[in-house]
């Protein structure tokens, strides 16, 4: 009796809003409000492990993805890669970022809808991977003239364990309320003001994001976070899909995506990403490289 009537009222609310996903969503209530209070929320088992292997394997075939990585120098010399592309298209990266079960989440949790505004995979190699500094998504997103944080999301997919020794993301719990702080360049990434980070650290809680392969990190995009090194002999990789609603366009002169360009329909199925396997990224595919990256951000301080 309790099914049917849950199924009568997704049917009734499907037939009055676009609710149908909201009832689809893998997100509890609980989800919801977690993220809008501490600025992050992480789902475990979004993805199985299957799923999440797969993914591993087309990072690790897909010869784009090798040849397009970007090395990112944090202020101590070491390097991170991550390669990125604002157009999500019928590949396995692609199955994931256009995939109903992450589209409806981060829809759900920005509270309108969205599109695809980038795909980066983040590479930190074995005993390598260097620093991510502390920042804000909206540290730099701001700056191609989206107006609004509480719009904007990270959803970050581990595809391996994601571990203190290997370098997993660290959170200041909480600091997304602070809204956004000034950012200068820290090596090549953009780094969150000193000062303020000090105060922030003594007055939000500290949250290391250990995950497994197939959990999935929502981060508000005032959330401050950040990475160690990889002291570790194991990969740590993630595939960073960033969402932005419709109403919160970039400025058009910017080299982010605006909303019509990068549309989230077809949505695929959950099915089909173990159904398909590895699918190799168009050739055609544009990425992001170092020189359009600073020409867009590095007037980047503050
Ligand atoms: O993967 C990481 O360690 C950090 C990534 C990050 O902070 C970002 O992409 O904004």
């Amino acid at each position: 009796m309790k099914l049917a009537a849950a199924l009568l009222l997704c049917a009734a609310l499907a037939r009055a809003t676009d609710a149908t996903d909201e009832c689809a969503s893998s997100l509890a209530i609980e989800d919801v409000e977690r993220y809008k209070r501490d600025g992050y929320v992480i789902i475990r088992n979004l993805f199985s492990a299957a799923e999440a292997d797969v993914l591993r394997r087309a990072i690790e075939t897909d010869p784009l993805v090798a040849s397009n990585d970007m090395p990112m120098v944090d202020s101590a010399g070491a390097r991170s890669k991550l390669t990125l592309w604002n157009q999500a298209g019928n590949d396995t990266f692609g199955y994931f970022a256009r995939g109903r079960r992450w589209v409806n989440a981060a829809r759900r949790l920005i509270g309108s809808p969205i599109y695809h505004f980038h795909t980066k995979v983040m590479l930190k190699e074995p005993r390598v991977g260097g620093t991510w500094e502390w920042h804000q998504d909206f540290g730099y997103w701001y700056q191609v003239g989206c107006l609004e944080p509480d719009k904007m999301l990270s959803a970050i997919l581990a595809v391996d364990n994601h571990t203190i020794e290997n370098g997993c993301m660290q959170l200041l719990s909480g600091s997304h309320r602070v809204g956004r702080l000034a950012h200068g360049v820290s090596g090549e990434q953009a780094g969150v003001d000193q000062e303020a980070l000090g105060r922030a650290v003594k007055r939000f809680p500290l949250v290391y994001a250990t995950m497994r392969p197939g959990d999935v990190l929502f981060t508000h995009s005032n959330l401050l976070h950040s990475s160690a090194p990889n002291e570790s002999p194991s990969w740590r990789r993630s595939l960073i899909v960033a969402y932005n609603a419709i109403e919160n366009p970039p400025r058009p002169d910017t080299i982010c995506p605006l909303p019509a360009e990068a549309p989230l329909e077809p949505l695929f199925d959950d099915a089909e990403i173990l159904a398909r396997g590895v699918v190799r990224i168009d050739p055609a595919r544009d990425f992001l490289d170092h020189a359009r990256n600073a020409a867009q951000f590095s007037k980047g301080s503050s």
